[in-house]
């Protein structure tokens, strides 16, 4: 599906609105200050664009920003996450492979509208969008607990959250940007809150919980998983680092117990580079601060290095 595989856009997103912890937004920095760029570049052989700004994108944020459907900075997420939505779109358009470095999970609603919108024209395909998270992220405003936007992208994506307007906080995102919930499938869940439980049912949405990976074997899932979508679709990775144990990826906004080992999660990657199908990919909820901060410098480090190696998983590394 791309037509330069090896030109890689690089959406680099230090925003942290979509949820109450700062720190997400030092991730991208982090990433990069690693090497994760330059081994990309040297040792995977891309060409990288956009690659010179960290996006924080403060010019979009208002100076009062209340609640909206008891959405906590509506709209600050909603004119950063259109902004994202250009950016990527801009990328993929030219047939590029785009790697958006978050950043919370919110900036999601911004690169997948982005990449869904942008296959859509240069390809007339509707893009497929693989999920990998412990939590499902497809609370409705109403029925979030916790009002955080970060718990919310794949309700706006799918349509099961809308705005009655266009003129709406987040009405700009339109037909050309959502996915169908055919197309979605979630791996590594295990903090599911019960409204969510009851979407995910009612929508039939595929999902493969911790509990699906313990019963088959994350190999038998990822061929699920796959098989689900379809050979032959535009596939955008959405990984969201908690999906990975604390054991590997402790700092992280919300982290959940009993995850992925951090081979499974680079598997999964493995899995989906060897598609040949990966179309766009976002690496988010790192927050190198959390750990920084009660002097567990190491927990940090180890989360950042785990989610390098999960973008260069997902970028081909491991094919010999
Ligand atoms: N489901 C809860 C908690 C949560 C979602 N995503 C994260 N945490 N990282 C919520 O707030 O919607
Ligand atoms: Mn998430
Ligand atoms: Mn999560």
């Amino acid at each position: 599906f791309l037509s330069h595989p090896q030109d890689l856009g690089i959406v680099a997103v230090g925003f942290s609105g979509g949820q109450g912890k700062a720190g997400v937004d030092a991730a991208p920095t982090a990433l990069i200050e690693s090497g994760l760029l330059t081994q990309l570049r040297d040792e995977l052989g891309y060409r990288l664009h956009g690659h010179d700004a960290v996006h924080l994108y403060t010019d979009l944020v208002p100076a009062r920003d209340p609640p909206h459907r008891g959405m906590k900075n509506p709209r600050a997420v909603s004119a950063v996450t259109r902004r994202i939505a250009e950016q990527v779109h801009a990328q993929a358009r030219e047939g590029r492979l785009v790697l958006t470095l978050g950043g919370d999970h919110s900036i999601a609603i911004g690169t997948i509208a982005g990449s869904a919108s942008a296959v859509r024209a240069r390809l007339g395909r509707e893009l497929a969008v693989i999920w990998v998270d412990a939590h499902a992220d497809i609370n409705t405003p109403e029925t979030s607990g916790s009002g955080n936007v970060h718990g919310m992208p794949v309700a706006f994506l799918t349509g099961l959250a809308k705005e009655e307007t266009e003129e709406g906080v987040f009405g700009w995102i339109g037909d050309e940007h959502r996915i169908s919930v055919k197309k979605l499938v979630y791996i590594g869940l295990r903090d599911v809150d019960a409204a969510e439980k009851k979407i995910l049912r009612e929508n039939g949405i595929k999902a493969f919980s911790m509990f699906d990976i313990d019963r088959h074997g994350i190999g038998r899932v990822m061929e699920m998983a796959l098989a689900h979508i379809g050979s032959d679709t535009p596939i955008h990775l959405s990984f969201d680092v908690d999906a990975i144990d604390p054991m590997w990826a402790p700092s992280t906004g919300t982290p959940v117990r009993g995850g992925l080992t951090l081979r499974e999660g680079d598997f999964i990657c493995e899995s989906v580079h060897q598609t040949g199908s990966l179309v766009a990919l976002d690496l988010v909820e790192v927050n190198p601060r959390l750990e920084r901060d009660t002097g567990n410098d190491l927990g940090a480090n180890e989360t950042v290095r785990a989610g390098c190696s999960l973008v260069r998983c997902a970028l081909g590394e491991s094919l010999l």
